[in-house]
């Protein structure tokens, strides 16, 4: 190993990223995150608060804060907001009729919210392990749709959308290499 090599690793050792894990409730942060440790995912009960979970990958440390979801704990999500790199939103894919109801949450309570500008956005529809293959790619259509985040965030490198799931770990090394390949 040449001399620029070796420092460049160890660079790139030293990069910390701080995400923040939220969406609604029972949309499957934990499950997610638990997943990405290789922890166990099926004793799993509501966040009441948060928990900070640290994941070294490919020469990074993920600093991931899963944040509860549920409504009354939703007002304290920004006090999480300082330092953060990336935001991964996660929306459960089988309950589509909590999707305006999230998209309204990720609109206000972060693409609006001044201390986010910048930040990385991936969304991960979630629960795919219980949705018909053929009916996922119009799945993620639909959410695109909706979301419309090529309006909002014009970076398009600033954001992503992938189909997920914490059960079965489809879809997370595609979430994990994402994150890690942005500029920080
Ligand atoms: N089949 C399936 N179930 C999932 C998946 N992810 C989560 N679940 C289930 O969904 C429920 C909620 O999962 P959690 O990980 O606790 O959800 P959460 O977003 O952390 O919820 P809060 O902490 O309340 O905000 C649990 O019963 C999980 O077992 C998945 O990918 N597939
Ligand atoms: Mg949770």
């Amino acid at each position: 190993m040449g001399l620029l090599t070796i420092i460049r690793n160890q660079k790139r050792k030293d990069k910390e990223i701080r995400m923040l894990v939220l969406g609604l409730d029972n949309s499957g942060k934990t499950t997610i995150v638990k997943n990405m440790l290789h922890e166990d995912v099926d004793i799993i009960s509501p966040t009441m608060g948060f928990q900070i979970q640290s994941l070294p990958y490919k020469g990074y440390t993920l600093n991931m804060w899963d944040i509860g979801g549920q409504t009354s704990l939703r007002a304290f999500w920004s006090n999480y907001f300082d330092k953060t790199d990336v935001v991964m939103w996660v929306i459960d894919g089988l309950s589509l009729e909590r999707i305006e109801e999230s998209y309204r949450e990720l609109r206000d309570k972060i693409i609006e919210q001044d201390r986010l500008v910048g930040v990385y956005l991936l969304i991960a529809i979630n629960k795919t392990d219980l949705i018909p293959e053929g009916d996922l790619k119009s799945l993620k259509e639909t959410v695109s749709r909706l979301l419309q985040l090529e309006e909002v965030i014009p970076e398009r490198d600033h954001w992503n959308i992938e189909l997920v799931s914490g059960k079965t770990g489809a879809g997370i090394g595609k979430v994990l290499d994402w994150v890690i390949s942005r500029e920080y």
